[in-house]
């Protein structure tokens, strides 16, 4: 079980772990992913720390949709506005970090 203290995204999102920023404001912080899965590659996440993104969901619906917007951002900037969301729920399902991140992939056309 993770705690706040020990999540590495909480301490990318305090500056204590460095991360390449492409995106931030009051309560999100997107940056780019160390193993990148298309040419463009972000991880945008909320500040505060929710294990994934059901609990986000219930806990913090508008920051869900921050987190949307801020992908549309990112696609409208890197490749006119189209991208894929993946956000891994669970560790059958991938997920290996438990602070909820949306996978934002773009920059080129994506395989099916
Ligand atoms: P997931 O497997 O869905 O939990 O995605 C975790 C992602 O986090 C994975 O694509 C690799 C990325 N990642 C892991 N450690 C770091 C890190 O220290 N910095 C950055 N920028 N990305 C990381």
């Amino acid at each position: 079980m993770h705690t706040e203290e020990d999540c590495l995204f909480c301490r990318i999102v305090a500056g204590t772990v460095p991360s390449t920023k492409v995106f931030e404001n009051s309560t999100t912080y997107a940056f780019k992913d160390v193993h990148p899965q298309a040419k463009v590659h972000v991880l945008v996440v909320p500040k505060k720390h929710y294990a994934d993104v059901h609990e986000l969901a219930e806990s913090d619906p508008a920051e869900l949709a921050d987190i949307i917007s801020v992908a549309q951002h990112i696609a409208d900037e890197e490749y006119h506005g189209h991208f894929r969301l993946e956000f891994n729920t669970g560790e059958d399902a991938g997920q290996s970090v438990f602070h909820v991140h949306a996978h934002v992939l773009t920059g080129e056309k994506l395989e099916e």
